[in-house]
């Protein structure tokens, strides 16, 4: 248990205005893992000062400079990425193999490529009579959830950096020790002061303070629906750019044809990964009425192996979820599934056998579930899959198109172009055909109610940029 004090603001360790802490807790076994400080309005503010001071130097950076930045933050974070994976184990409940492979390994990815496009990037270029300049948007108040406590920092911050904006962030309550380490690694890369500063705090206080921070030119939000909703209005009330990643209930379309048992191990996988706690999880496996059974059979084999336990131990398949909160809106949903009639396979709302400490849930595999069942429409955030039967591919449409979210999905067919057609009429940001690979470039974001804007690659750069054009 560690009481850290401080936070990283305009290029030093600060006191905090007030005295008041926040707790971290290890989700495994509600374990104390330390106390970081609870933010204030007057934090934020002068982290926002430290930032915009820092502006003007920051945006004249050379763009190939500021990409040797990058690099050596890129570098940082690779030296220090066993401790961020022991850290996101312990304050998220990952397990350790995810958390060494995509928890502290795709951050360093990201980093670096947005220190190649800062370099590659034409921040200038002419088009007819005109020279339109790319040049940022200023002070960016980042706001990130606590599902990929790095990850969601740097698809935020790495862009940002990289289009020449300063930044002040204010990670999630439930695992600011990542971002702690996050901004050791900023120190330790030598960026400027106050180009990057963070405020730990409470979303209500310090994260409303940010967004509602007057020089703050930009509020880049990853996080709940509800709140996602609060800022945009905040933002469109003092005409500021705003990117909103929020919610999914992305669907898995397994058209017939196509190899059942790779299609239902994959999404099973995907549901399980992160405990489920990952916004563009599939937690929709829409299967042909005629090979329905044999579906519903294979997702109760292949979640069989997700046994709960020490998140730790590298043979471990599936960890806690994050908080006490989490567990109780997971498991409630599950009970919610019961009561309107879907049919429990496997798992359910008790808590897994010997796991009563820590915030745990069981693997849970749903049958019959029907488009209008809330476990088919709203977002459940734990590893629940609930597996619906379709009948002709108009009707796959309907229900895959049929939520408030488009943020990720899947298509499954025994050919690429039949999954492509069918993909192309899906109302969602990002498809994965037959098992397609994760790529960082790729724009990441969601239609309709899932968000607005987009992260990663040049498309995630553009969000920080706003254009100037001279007239010749
Ligand atoms: O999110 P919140 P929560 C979804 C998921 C989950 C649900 C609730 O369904 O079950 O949201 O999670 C800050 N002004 N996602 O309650 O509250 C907060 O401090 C400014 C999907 O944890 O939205 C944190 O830093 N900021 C998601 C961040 O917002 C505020 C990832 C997210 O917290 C604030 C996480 C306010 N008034 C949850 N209130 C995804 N899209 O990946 C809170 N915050």
């Amino acid at each position: 248990m560690i009481a850290h004090d401080g936070m990283f603001i305009d290029g030093a360790w600060r006191p905090a205005s007030g005295t008041d802490t926040i707790e971290v807790l290890n989700p495994a076994d509600e374990s104390v893992l330390g106390t970081v400080p609870a933010g204030t309005a007057d934090d934020v503010d002068a982290a926002v000062r430290a930032a915009r001071a820092a502006l003007p130097a920051w945006a004249a950076t050379p763009p190939a400079r500021r990409a040797e930045y990058l690099t050596a933050l890129r570098d940082a974070l690779a030296e220090r990425g066993e401790e961020i994976a022991r850290t996101v184990v312990a304050e998220l409940g990952s397990t350790v193999g995810f958390a060494r492979a995509v928890h502290a390994g795709l951050p360093v990815a990201v980093t670096g490529s947005y220190a190649e496009l800062a370099a590659s990037f034409a921040f200038e270029e002419r088009i007819g009579n005109s020279t339109v300049f790319h040049e940022p948007v200023g002070v960016v108040g980042a706001i990130t959830p606590w599902n990929y406590p790095l990850h969601q920092i740097v698809a935020k911050v790495a862009p940002a950096l990289a289009a020449g904006c300063t930044v002040v962030l204010k990670p999630a309550e439930d695992t600011p020790l990542t971002a702690r380490l996050f901004a050791e690694c900023v120190a330790v890369a030598g960026l400027p002061a106050g180009v990057f500063n963070l405020v730990t705090g409470l979303g209500p206080v310090a994260g409303q303070a940010l967004a509602e921070h007057e020089d703050v030119d930009l509020v880049s939000f990853t996080g709940s629906t509800a709140v996602g909703r609060r800022i945009g209005a905040i933002a469109g009330g003092a005409v500021k750019r705003v990117a909103l990643e929020l919610g999914g209930k992305s669907a898995c379309v397994v058209l017939p044809g196509a190899d059942l048992p790779k299609a239902v191990g994959a999404t099973v996988a995907d549901v399980c990964r992160n405990s489920g706690q990952s916004c563009n999880a599939l937690t929709r496996l829409l299967v042909h009425a005629d090979h329905y059974e044999e579906a519903v059979a294979l997702a109760a084999e292949a979640v069989a192996p997700y046994v709960p336990g020490d998140p730790g131990d590298p043979a471990t398949r599936l960890g806690p979820v994050v908080s006490g909160r989490q567990r109780d809106r997971v498991r409630g949903y599950i009970e919610k599934g019961v009561e309107e009639g879907a049919r429990l396979v496997t798992g359910g709302p008790e808590a897994p056998e010997g796991r009563d400490k820590g915030h745990w849930v069981r693997p849970t595999v749903f049958a019959d579930v029907t488009p209008e069942m809330t476990i088919a429409q709203e977002e459940i955030f734990g590893p629940v899959v609930s597996i619906m039967k379709y009948r002709d591919e108009e009707e796959a449409l309907r229900i895959a198109n049929g939520t408030v979210y488009g943020l990720g999905g899947a298509v499954w067919a025994a050919d690429e172009s039949t999954a492509v057609a069918f993909a192309r009429r899906m109302d969602t940001g990002q498809i994965d055909i037959n098992g397609g690979r994760y790529n960082l470039r790729a724009p990441f974001g969601g239609y309709k109610q899932s968000g607005v804007g987009r992260e990663l690659g040049e498309h995630g750069l553009a969000e920080y940029l706003q254009t100037k054009s001279l007239q010749f």
